[in-house]
């Protein structure tokens, strides 16, 4: 039953049908299946099977984006459950999460920022393309006490170690904890940037960010 929903689901993703999507994590929720299952079983490896099939050349950026949207669709039903299901009244503490500069790759994120929500952090999700400047000036205004930062793309990766770099140089290193992830990022890479610490998953992701407040 279970794998019929995800692979359902899986093939949504594939031919871009938010519609189905919607309906199907519908199903999914009626019949019992964890949200975040119904994230990572079904929606997620449909999403990295239209990303592998446009690396191999096989699919175009139109299917791309259908794809995404598809995701997106689905997770407008999942998100808001994960949500709910935890909340508590008292702040664990309080995530930036957004995605550096010239990327605009939103899906991750928001599921990290979901997951953190859940487990009774306070997040400010400041979304996609965000500047390095933009996020000095919100990590000043705000003060968090974790920054998370995501990047897809090989390209972007680099806005990962200026945000950094820029808060260094501002003197707001000290006061924040700056976390990176997304598909191309690496434990190595956020060594190698001096960041604080990286998750692969938006489970590990909270795991790393108690650990990082509570330390
Ligand atoms: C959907 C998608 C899109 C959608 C995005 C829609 C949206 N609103 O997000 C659209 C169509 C817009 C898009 C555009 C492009 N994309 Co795109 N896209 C993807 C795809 C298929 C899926 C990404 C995704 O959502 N995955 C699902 C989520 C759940 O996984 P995730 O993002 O990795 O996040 C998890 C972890 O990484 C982690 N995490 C994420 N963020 C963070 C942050 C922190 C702090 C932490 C701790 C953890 C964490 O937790 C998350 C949850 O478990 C990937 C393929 C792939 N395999 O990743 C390509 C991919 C990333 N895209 C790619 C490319 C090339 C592009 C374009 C350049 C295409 C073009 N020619 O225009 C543009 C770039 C636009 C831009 N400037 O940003 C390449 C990147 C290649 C590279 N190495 O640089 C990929 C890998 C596809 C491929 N195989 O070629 N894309």
């Amino acid at each position: 039953m279970e794998s019929m929903i995800f692979e359902e689901l899986q093939n949504a993703v594939i031919e871009g049908d938010s519609e189905k999507s919607v309906s199907l994590a519908k199903n999914a929720l009626e019949a019992g299946i964890p949200p975040l299952d119904v994230i990572t079983n079904g929606l997620a490896k449909g999403v990295k099977t239209v990303g592998d099939l446009f690396s191999e050349g096989q699919v175009f950026l139109v299917e791309l984006i259908l794809a995404g949207d598809a995701m997106k669709a689905g997770m407008s039903v999942l998100l808001p459950v994960i949500k709910e299901s935890k909340a508590e009244m008292i702040s664990a503490g309080k995530v930036m999460i957004g995605t550096v500069q010239g990327d605009i790759h939103s899906i991750g994120k928001d599921i990290v920022g979901t997951l953190l929500e859940a487990d009774g952090f306070e997040v400010l999700n400041v979304g996609e393309d965000v500047q390095s400047e933009t996020f000095m000036e919100k990590v000043k205004e705000h003060k968090p006490d974790v920054l998370g930062l995501s990047s897809l793309l090989t390209v972007t990766m680099p806005a990962q170690k200026d945000v950094i770099e820029k808060l260094k140089a501002s003197g707001l290193r000290g006061d924040v904890k700056v976390i990176v992830g997304g598909a191309p990022t690496t434990q190595e890479w956020a060594d190698e940037i001096g960041a604080d610490g990286w998750a692969g998953d938006a489970v590990s992701a909270v795991s790393l960010v108690k650990q990082l407040i509570k330390g």
